[in-house]
């Protein structure tokens, strides 16, 4: 049936009423039901084989306007709306944001099954569905509170399926519902993202923000994503979720199995399981147990897991690789505790190496090495990131294993990242070199013909600016701040953590700040833009957000510097306000200390859409480094080996530094002036005064003055709009190398095997 005839019917049946009548409310409400019949109607993709990507979190974003594209019938669906009065974006708007990932690995795992999708291959999410998922957040005081963020409401994109699991647990058994949401490739066919949940979670047992009762699981199961994980109980709450999740995802792998009368010893013929980080880990031991279940030996289910597993590090910092103490094991899972420790036996027999053991002398569970020694691959999530592993942070496991080591650098998908959140910048590409990059993204090479191409310059900087105005709007509408579209637009969006360095950019903004009252303006107006949640119980982490509101206000109530310097933080950073952000970017922001960041995944989607990076080189910055050439980029910093050597000869010292260099020591001082301490709190303010001067641990002192007179020099080159628009052009042409397509086929030639 026609689009407009179908949605005029739903209007009719939903609200008695005709399109033109409805409300926004109503009329998204009308849209959403139509766009899940026609996903509902698409082919489900088959193949014998199908890999199940296990993952905590998957920051999906809003759906609508990615299923529109994905249907191909968005700039239809634009014009219905029109005709009847209505915008697609404000009703766009209405559609609240799933919360479930923190960041960059829950974004990949929704980038990646895009992708998946895309390409035809079988391919499901298995996930929990947290009812309020990740919190939200809020600034009072030039501090940031948490709140929940009930996302689900009367409409969503979940649809509840008849399937449901038994999950044991030591004391009690959890009876399981199950949802899925449709995942529809670009104009292809349909994956599954699976989300178990139970029934009688509790949302009114929140109080005081996000406190609740971590001790009654039949209310709390599913209630957060990774509640506060800083005392026993939040710690043992997360071993109760990932069991839940993989036990759901094994059983309902074997059960899809025997209803296809295949043998359960040929389960690694048929299934391939990603494990994203550690936090699926368990289903190693899990599968095991439910293979022993149904008669095979423990001999015969390792060979089997082993061959069926592989496993994802998107981390070398040791606070983030899991290990549970074999205790919470035994009071949550028993069943499992005889199998890890069996397994561990194993990996004892192939090495006496004690770093490669599963269960340490201290009884903690390291399971990330029961991933390497029973999965059958491992990778890590950009070429730098995965040497590393290599020869440092997994060397003896290299050694054990050197094969099963493989690099799967990060990507993201074009639908989202520019289809979606460009569409200016979409059309402006298509008309230069025609649609093919939209599946073959290494197309977008053809762009830098158009490199000395006057006209093809200007309308790439009209865009931008476009792109800024239409940002400013949003932040005044949504923060009641003004900002100058014409002052270059520097942006830094990323968890925040010590190691990805908001703290170095702090330094900067003061740095800014005491030249412009001594008089010495900046080559070009510059608006430092932040977005960031800290984990509830990371202090350190809510004192730089503290400093940054504080700066921002000092900042703002300075008649002498705001017209030249302006720091905005945004409050709530989520996948939709990196979809304004992103398009608006000239100067991307990507400082971690080098060796730290693993890939990072908005460095790409900046250089997508125009922005050049200033940034160590880290992580994808140093494909990215490759790829656009010294000339594109503004790298500074020590390089990975230099930190490396640092930490192990333990041999830096801030004290050191700020010795030898006054001048830096005064924009350090800054934190804890008289001027700060005003509009601040004199206790978080002293903190991060004292952690930087004693501790630095992610070395923001050693690179401050080269990433200052960098920073300085990208704002003068800004200045020449031809030659920026040069580099803008050049990183958008050389950004297909990051499509998430090129990861997923890479996975799947060297890991999946799918067909
Ligand atoms: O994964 C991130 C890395 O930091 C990025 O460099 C990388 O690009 C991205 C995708 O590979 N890791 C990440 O986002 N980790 C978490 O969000 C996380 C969540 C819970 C937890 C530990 C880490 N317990």
């Amino acid at each position: 049936m026609e689009l407009e005839k179908m949605l005029e019917e739903k209007a009719q049946q939903l609200f008695n009423g005709t399109l033109r009548d409805l409300t926004d409310e109503q009329t998204y409400i009308t849209l959403l039901s139509v766009v899940k019949e026609l996903l509902a109607d698409k082919k489900t993709i088959e193949g014998e084989r199908k890999v199940y990507y296990f993952s905590a979190e998957f920051l999906i974003g809003k759906l609508m306007s990615n299923n529109l594209i994905n249907l191909g019938i968005r700039k239809e669906v634009k014009e219905i709306l029109n005709k009847n009065g209505k915008s697609l974006s404000e009703i766009e708007e209405i559609e609240n944001e799933p919360s479930l990932g923190n960041g960059g690995l829950g974004r990949l795992a929704a980038c990646f099954l895009d992708s998946i999708a895309t390409l035809g291959l079988p391919g499901d999410g298995i996930g929990l569905n947290y009812h309020l998922g990740l919190f939200k957040q809020e600034f009072k005081d030039n501090k940031q509170y948490e709140t929940p963020n009930p996302w689900i409401g009367e409409y969503s994109w979940l649809n509840k399926t008849k399937k449901s699991y038994m999950v044991e647990y030591k004391d009690f058994c959890l009876k399981s519902t199950l949802y899925d949401i449709d995942v529809l490739g670009y104009k292809g066919d349909k994956n599954k993202l699976h989300l178990f949940d139970i029934d009688t979670v509790d949302e009114s047992i929140v109080h005081d923000g996000i406190a609740f009762d971590k001790e009654n699981l039949l209310k709390n199961l599913t209630l957060f994503l990774y509640p506060d994980d800083s005392d026993e109980d939040g710690k043992k709450l997360r071993v109760y979720q990932q069991y839940f999740m993989v036990s759901n995802g094994a059983q309902m792998i074997l059960e899809d199995l025997k209803r296809r009368k295949i043998p359960l010893t040929e389960l690694d013929k048929y299934v391939c399981i990603q494990i994203n980080d550690t936090h699926p880990s368990l289903v190693i031991p899990e599968l095991i147990r439910l293979l022993m279940k149904e008669g095979l030996t423990f001999k015969k289910c390792v060979q089997i897991v082993s061959r069926t597993c592989a496993y994802t590090n998107h981390t070398i910092l040791a606070e983030a690789l899991e290990k549970w103490p074999m205790y919470y094991l035994e009071e949550i899972v028993p069943q499992l505790v005889p199998i890890i420790e069996a397994l561990d036996a194993v990996a004892n027999e192939r090495s006496d190496n004690p770093k490669t053991a599963i269960i340490d002398e201290n009884k903690l569970v390291h399971m990330a090495s029961m991933d390497i020694h029973f999965g059958f691959s491992i990778n890590g999530v950009a070429a730098i990131h995965t040497d590393i592993l290599k020869q440092s942070e997994l060397k003896d496991f290299y050694d054990l294993y050197p094969k099963k080591f493989n690099n799967k650098t990060n990507g993201i998908t074009f639908r989202r990242w520019l289809m979606d959140c460009d569409e200016e910048l979409t059309d402006f590409i298509d008309s230069l070199i025609g649609e093919d990059y939209k599946t073959d993204a290494d197309e977008l090479t053809k762009l830098r013909d158009y490199l000395n191409d006057h006209d093809a310059l200007t309308r790439l900087l009209d865009i931008k600016q476009t792109k800024k105005n239409q940002l400013a709007k949003v932040l005044y509408d949504k923060e009641g701040i003004k900002v100058d579209p014409e002052s270059i637009f520097d942006i830094q969006i990323k968890r925040l953590h010590e190691y990805k360095r908001q703290q170095m950019n702090v330094l900067y903004i003061i740095y800014q700040y005491l030249q412009i009252k001594a008089g010495h303006l900046p080559a070009h107006p510059i608006t430092c833009i932040f977005g960031a949640k800290a984990a509830p119980a990371y202090i350190l982490a809510k004192d730089i957000i503290h400093t940054i509101l504080c700066l921002q206000q000092i900042i703002d109530a300075d008649p002498e510097v705001s017209p030249y310097l302006k720091v905005v933080m945004v409050t709530n950073y989520n996948v939709t306000y990196a979809e304004q952000l992103i398009p608006a970017c000239d100067l991307s922001e990507q400082i971690s200390l080098a060796s730290k960041e693993a890939s990072g995944t908005g460095n790409m989607k900046m250089m997508l859409n125009g922005a050049v990076t200033i940034g160590t080189d880290d992580g994808a910055n140093v494909e990215i480094h490759d790829l656009v050439g010294d000339k594109n980029i503004y790298i500074f910093g020590i390089d990975s080996d230099t930190v490396i050597k640092h930490y192990e000869k333990a041999d830096y010292h801030p004290a050191d530094v700020l010795a030898k260099d006054p001048e830096l020591k005064k924009l350090v001082d800054f934190i804890v002036s008289d001027e700060m301490v005003k509009v601040g709190d004199h206790e978080c303010l002293e903190r991060l005064h004292h952690d930087l001067c004693t501790k630095d641990w992610f070395m923001a002192l050693i690179d401050a003055k080269d990433y200052i007179e960098t920073k300085e020099r990208a704002i003068k080159d800004y200045n020449d709009r031809y030659a920026w628009a040069k580099k803008m052009l050049i990183n958008i042409s050389a950004a297909g190398y990051f499509s998430s397509d090129r990861t997923i086929r890479q996975y799947n030639e060297d890991i999946w095997k799918l067909k």
